[in-house]
């Protein structure tokens, strides 16, 4: 297999038929959504041929000639307390299978996923069809909603039963292993980012966008892009501003959606400090915002990879994180940011404070930090295991 810069300088593969791979997300905003989309668009651009499989398109999903979408439609009916997305997710798979001839099923997030792919797998099979299913761990698939005891033996079988299972981190390989107890061979494929895509605003923007928020462009800013949920820990970054805020000229950015986000606005005017905390939902173009910041702050109570980190460490931003799950293995201490337990408050203070007093070297460590997770290192890791469990099945390509 090799590959070739084509006339519109997009990778094309020679001597290898392109795989047609479906791939199964959430269409949010969430890591795994994300994950899913860019590795999507990265292997169309090399000549595969994508069809996702969501309940709506993916929020990052634009045109692509190689990428196709297809809805699951979900028929409810007044007798159903739950509408059973699993099933219909299952016979989407079946259908779009049916009718593109997929090669293979990846899906990204244990629940329901793996589960409506393993029993799609299984419809197929006893049609006479082989579809390989691969399963990509993506972090509360398994350390928060997969060991729940109402998914955890659905998930252990589903997992059991892929082909081929990956987890995001090694933290995470780990962690399927002790709350699951499975036995499968999982392999570590770290998340990535696509750098080509990470270009930044001209310095006239960035000037216009900090006196929109912090009144001066010499005033320094501190991001905050989350789900908003409990284990994301946003009451802290609120709390850790406020700490901030009283000894440098700063403002906070707080992008993203989530339960918990009330509460931190609410955090913010109790504290005094509403006026300079702008809470922005969720956005389009994150790295607009992402490239104005000086740190970015992330005091997750679990986290498995924190993608949200990477993203920012690509735009140079460097990093004050909590030390748990996977973010040790992605951010160097002193180097591109700093890891502090996520209730110590006063530690992520003096860190963020640091790292304001000493930006330049961070911010070049960040970026050189997240270029070790470009897409173009990450994404032949994939292609690879894609080919090894298309071998495996007998329906080898090469
Ligand atoms: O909890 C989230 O942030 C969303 C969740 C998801 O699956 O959408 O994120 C998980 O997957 C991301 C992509 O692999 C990882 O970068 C996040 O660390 C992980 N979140 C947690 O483990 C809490």
């Amino acid at each position: 297999m090799s590959l070739e810069v084509g006339d519109d300088g997009r990778y094309v593969f020679t001597g290898m038929i392109p795989f047609r791979i479906g791939i199964v997300c959430y269409p949010t905003y969430g890591g795994s959504g994300v994950i899913a989309t860019e590795l999507g668009i990265g292997l169309a651009d090399r000549g595969h041929q994508v069809h996702f499989i969501s309940s709506s398109r993916p929020g990052r999903l634009s045109f692509h000639e190689q990428i196709y979408y297809h809805g699951v439609n979900v028929f409810s009916y007044p007798l159903f307390a739950y509408q059973p997305y699993e099933s219909a997710l299952a016979s989407k798979v079946v259908e779009v299978c049916s009718r593109h001839a997929l090669d293979l099923l990846h899906v990204h997030y244990a629940i329901p996923h793996a589960s409506s792919g393993y029993m799609a797998r299984e419809i197929l099979k006893g049609r006479g069809y082989v579809l390989p299913l691969l399963t990509t761990l993506h972090g509360t698939d398994i350390t928060l909603v997969g060991q729940d005891p109402s998914y955890a033996p659905v998930v252990a079988f589903s997992i059991q039963s892929s082909d081929a299972v990956t987890a995001v981190s090694e933290n995470l390989r780990e962690a399927t292993y002790e709350y699951l107890g499975c036995k499968k061979d999982i392999e570590v494929i770290p998340n990535f980012v696509d750098l080509k895509r990470f270009s930044p605003p001209t310095q006239k923007d960035i000037n216009k966008m900090r006196i929109h928020f912090c009144q001066h462009k010499k005033n320094q800013i501190l991001i905050h892009v989350s789900n908003f949920r409990e284990v994301k820990n946003p009451l802290a970054v609120v709390r850790i501003f406020a700490q901030v805020q009283k000894q440098r000229d700063v403002c906070l950015l707080m992008v993203g959606e989530g339960p918990e986000r009330l509460e931190a606005q609410a955090l913010s005017r109790s504290l005094g400090i509403e006026d300079q905390v702008h809470f922005l939902g969720e956005v389009d173009r994150v790295n607009d915002y992402l490239f104005l910041a000086d740190v970015f702050l992330l005091p997750s109570l679990a986290e498995s990879f924190g993608l949200a980190a990477l993203e920012a460490m690509a735009c140079g931003v460097p990093v004050v994180a909590s030390n748990r799950g996977g973010l040790p293995d992605l951010i160097e201490e002193k180097k591109s940011g700093f890891l502090c337990d996520p209730m110590d408050l006063e530690a992520m203070t003096k860190a963020v404070l640091h790292i304001l007093d000493n930006q330049k070297s961070f911010q070049q460590e960040a970026r050189l930090r997240a270029s070790d997770f470009d897409l173009s290192n990450i994404l032949p890791r994939y292609e690879n295991l894609y080919s090894a469990i298309l071998k495996k099945a007998g329906k080898s390509k090469t």
